[in-house]
C-alpha cells in the first residue's frame, strides 16, 4: 500500500483544519494533562464527529506526531480529496506519570510502567474530557485507537481490552510493550463479532518485526479478521504516517 505522492504535502488554498494543546484534569495522575486535538476544515458544533486517538512512540510525548508526522497535513489532504468521515483526532500523551516529558532514560521502569498507567487516564479522564468539550458521537462505533510503536502496542492491550469502548484498532509497528496474543485475543470468536477493524503494519527493516509477526500469525490461525500490512521501510515516520493515511480512511 504506496500512499499517494504529496500526500504529506502541505497544499496551497485548500481549506484546513486546526490542532490546539488543551489541558485535561486527571484523576488517574493527580495533575492536568496535556493533548493535541486537530479539528478538522470547517469543524462546527451542528455537527457531530467520530474520534481517533493516536499515540506515540516511547520516545515522544503528545507532540511528537505533530513535529514529525504532521498529522494535520495529512487529513487536511484526504478532506481536500474527501476521503475522510467527520472526526476528531486527538494526541494524547501516552506515558501517564507526573512527569511525562520523553527525558533522561526513556526505558527506565517507571516509565514503561507509566504506558500501561495511560489505560485508566485514557478512559476515566481523557475521553471523558474530550466527550464534554467536543461535539462528538460517544458510542463504540464512533471512537477509534491507534499509534505507532509503545502506542501501537497500547492499542492493541487497550483497545482489544475494551472493545466495548473501540470499534477501530490500528497498530503501526508495535512495541515489545505489546502482550502475547493468547492474552490479548483469549476468545476469538468474541472478539472478531466484535471488531469493525483491526489494522496491524510494520516495515520490513524494523528489529521489532517478531511482535507483528507473532501478532498477525495468531490472528490468522484463529481467524480473527484484520488487515496486516508489510511494507519496505525500518522503524521510521515514512511508515507510521502511511499507517495513519491508510488506517483513517478506514475508519468510520
Ligand atoms: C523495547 C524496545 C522498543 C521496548 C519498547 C520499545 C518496552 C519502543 C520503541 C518505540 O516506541 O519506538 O524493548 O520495551
Amino acid at each position: 500500500m504506496i500512499p499517494k505522492p504529496g500526500y504529506d504535502q502541505e497544499r496551497e488554498g485548500i481549506a484546513r483544519g486546526e490542532i490546539r494543546t488543551i489541558e485535561y484534569p486527571s484523576a488517574t495522575v493527580g495533575n492536568t494533562r496535556k493533548a493535541r486535538v486537530y479539528t478538522p476544515p470547517g469543524y462546527s458544533s451542528a455537527e457531530k464527529y467520530s474520534v481517533l486517538y493516536l499515540l506515540h512512540g516511547i520516545g515522544g510525548d503528545e507532540d511528537e506526531w505533530y513535529t514529525h508526522g504532521k498529522p494535520q497535513i495529512i487529513l487536511d489532504n484526504l478532506y481536500d480529496d474527501h476521503l475522510l468521515k467527520p472526526m476528531i483526532v486527538v494526541l494524547p500523551n501516552g506515558r501517564a506519570m507526573l512527569n511525562d516529558r520523553a527525558e533522561g532514560d526513556i526505558f527506565a521502569p517507571d516509565k514503561v510502567q507509566a504506558f500501561e498507567t495511560f489505560e485508566s487516564d485514557l478512559l476515566n479522564d481523557l475521553i471523558p474530557y474530550i466527550e464534554a468539550n467536543y461535539s462528538v458521537l460517544t458510542d463504540r462505533m464512533h471512537r477509534a485507537l491507534a499509534g505507532l510503536s509503545m502506542g501501537g502496542g497500547q492499542s492493541l492491550n487497550m483497545g482489544l481490552n475494551h472493545l466495548d469502548r473501540f470499534a477501530w484498532i490500528g497498530a503501526f509497528s508495535p512495541a515489545p510493550n505489546t502482550k502475547e496474543p493468547e492474552l490479548l485475543v483469549p476468545d476469538p470468536q468474541q472478539t472478531s463479532a466484535a471488531l469493525s477493524l483491526l489494522w496491524l503494519s510494520c516495515g520490513d527493516l524494523d528489529s521489532l518485526k517478531y511482535v507483528s509477526d507473532r501478532t498477525h500469525a495468531y490472528f490468522a490461525e484463529h481467524n480473527i479478521p484484520h488487515i496486516w500490512v508489510e511494507e519496505q521501510g525500518d522503524h521510521d515516520w515514512p511508515v507510521w504516517k502511511n499507517g495513519l493515511y491508510q488506517f483513517s480512511q478506514l475508519i468510520f
